[in-house]
Parts: structure tokens; sequence; C-alpha cells
């Protein structure tokens, strides 16, 4: 059996969370990632019959019983996974019954997976109906992202062209859009259902005044579209108090989107 500490998908949570602390998206214990595991890939490190606990999931996720996934732990900082990872990361498998979660390993110290579980495993059912090469579910509280939710109309077309209007990489990056909700309580099966719901349609979802979840097939594509969001929301909050003089036209959008070759909302735009 190799040594798990050495596995590639340990060490990309160890570097991404630290990564993601050091840009400031996940103070504290905020933010959380899972991501979904090849079971033989596991069976490299771990022997997938022994079963360290059990812990109830609170709801049913049928679709992925069977499936492994690595996941951030409730309570855990970010700043510390890279130092502690079978403390602070665990993996657990979907048992029959849909609503159990069976550690395989990690959470160390008698803990649990993250209070988002819901909404991450009910995102990874919605993305995967779209999308079968999905793995990764993200949650995380970027600055200038959450400082634009309290300024700006939190509607999807709206904050999407805005940020599409930023700066070029936007619609190329994300030419799918943003879905949003309203501010909910987090930790719930409700925000989870709506967030689901809108991972159906959306990789990104904003959550007004919390953050943001993104989905995507590996750790570079799902922190691509989170950063790049915060790039343009950055840009939108260096300068919306300042009169605006340029900004992208939505006959560029079309454009820009038509010499990259990507599939843009085309409603999202005004021709
Ligand atoms: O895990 O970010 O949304 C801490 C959070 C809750
Ligand atoms: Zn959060």
């Amino acid at each position: 059996m190799k040594n798990i500490l050495d596995a590639p998908f340990v060490k990309e949570m160890c570097a991404t969370t630290a990564n993601m602390y050091r840009l400031g998206w996940d103070e504290r214990n905020g933010g959380n990632i899972s991501c979904l595991l090849d079971e033989k890939e596991v069976g490299e490190y771990l022997d997938l019959e022994n079963v360290i606990r059990t812990i109830p999931t609170g709801f049913e996720a049928k679709e992925l019983i069977g499936k492994i996934f690595i996941v951030t732990g409730t309570g855990k900082y970010f700043k510390n996974v890279e130092h502690d990872p079978e403390n602070n990361l665990g993996i657990i498998r979907i048992a029959n019954d849909g609503t159990t979660a069976e550690l395989l390993w990690g959470y160390s110290d008698g803990g649990r997976f993250t209070s988002e579980l819901p909404a991450h495993l009910m995102s990874h059912i919605s993305r995967l109906s779209v999308n079968p090469e999905n793995r990764i579910i993200m949650h995380c509280h970027p600055d200038y992202t959450l400082a634009m939710t309290q300024v700006h109309k939190m509607d999807e077309r709206e904050i999407t062209r805005t940020l599409w209007k930023q700066m070029t990489e936007s619609i190329v990056v994300f030419p799918d859009g943003l879905g949003v909700l309203p501010w909910m309580v987090c930790g719930t099966n409700k925000i989870g259902v709506a967030t689901a719901e809108k991972m159906k349609k959306f990789r990104l979802v904003i959550w007004t005044l919390h953050g943001i979840y993104g989905a995507g097939k590996d750790f570079d594509e799902t922190v691509g579209l989170i950063e790049t969001v915060e790039k343009a929301a950055k840009m939108y909050m260096l300068t919306a108090h300042l009169p605006r003089l340029n900004t992208i036209e939505d006959s560029e959008l079309k454009d820009l989107a038509e010499a990259f070759g990507v599939d843009y909302r085309k409603d999202y735009l005004d021709l």
C-alpha cells in the first residue's frame, strides 16, 4: 500500500487550501472543498474495506452511492491543512443507504466533514448530470466578489454582464455566467438544494453577502473560474465610484466570444 500523504489528491488539497488561505479567500474556518476521487486510485493508498466510522449526512444522495470524496473538515482552518492533512481532511464514501458517509481516512481528532456537505454533494449530482467529468466543488469568501454583493444588483444577467465588461478575460473564462442566490442561512439542506439547482445551469454560484461556489473537472479549472470572477469584481469595486469612460460593448463581447469559440449566454447581451 502506498503512503496516502503522497497521493496526488491529498497533495492537491494541501496546495490549494494553502494557496486560497494566502489569497485571503478563506479566513478562519471559511471555505470548503470536496473532490470526487477514483475508487481504483484510492485503493492504491487505502484498504477500502476498512471503514473507520460512519457519519450521517442528514440527507439522501442516491446518485452518489459508492462514490468516494476527499472533503475539508468542519471548523478546520485552510491555513492548517498542509501541516496536518489527516486531521483537517477526510476521505468519505457514500454508503448503500445514500444517507451515511463511511470514513475511510482523516478527521483524526474525531471531527467530521464541512457543514456545507449538503451543498457540495447536491452540487456534485447537478454538475455530473451535465458534465460527467466534473470532480470539484469549491466554496470560499473572496474579498471583491463579496464586496460587490453589497452594492450591485443581485440579478444573474446584470451581475454577469457587469463582470464580463470589466476585462477581456471574463466572457472567455466564464461564458456560462454566474448563478445568484439571495442571502440565506448557510449549512442547511435548503441552501444545498438551491445551490444545486443553480449548478444545473452554472459552474459558478454567488451566495449574496457570503461567498461563491465554483465547480470544475480539476483544481485548475475551478480555482481559475473563481479567481477570474474575483479579478473582474476587483476591477468593478476599484472603479464603481468613478466616472466610467470606457467599457467593452455588447457587440465587442460577441466578437470576443466568437473569436475564442466559447458558447456564451447570448440572451445576456443586448445586441
Ligand atoms: O465552512 O464557509 O459556509 C465555513 C463556511 C461556511
Ligand atoms: Zn462560507
